[in-house]
């Protein structure tokens, strides 16, 4: 899908604390707690050996966990990812950790999540 005027403007603010430009998104709706992310990795082999991403929410606050993929008797890590909250990740954190967005039974409003990603072989 093309770049809208409103994700250009996000991309543009996310790409001045970046300080270097990304090439593609990924749009996440969560309608209520029922919506959710299983654990994974973003790990595709298109992100590179070291993914770097940037992720921005809107709307209703979320937990956001992460877990060690070998080391066990590390603690899940857990974050509340607030409206207009910017998390990054980099570095080894996709070899390594795997993430999730677990559902929940609270009532909670929806929730958009944007992860700003750089593919390296877009033609
Ligand atoms: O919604 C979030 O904060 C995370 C989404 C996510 O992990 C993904 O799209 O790969
Ligand atoms: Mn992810």
């Amino acid at each position: 899908m093309p770049w809208t005027p409103v994700l250009l403007l996000i991309k543009k603010r996310v790409e001045d604390i970046a300080e270097f430009s990304f090439n593609s998104v990924l749009l996440n709706l969560y309608r209520d707690g029922k919506d959710s992310v299983s654990w994974h990795s973003d790990d595709e082999p298109e992100l590179g050996k070291y993914p770097v991403i940037y992720s921005v929410s809107f709307g209703g606050e979320r937990k956001f966990q992460l877990r060690h993929k070998l080391d066990k008797k590390l603690k899940k890590l857990e974050l509340i990812l607030t409206h207009g909250s910017l998390l990054i990740m980099k570095g080894k954190t996709q070899e390594y950790w795997q993430h999730q967005i677990p559902k929940t039974s609270k009532p909670v409003m929806p929730r958009i999540n944007l992860t700003f990603r750089i593919i390296k072989c877009l033609t």
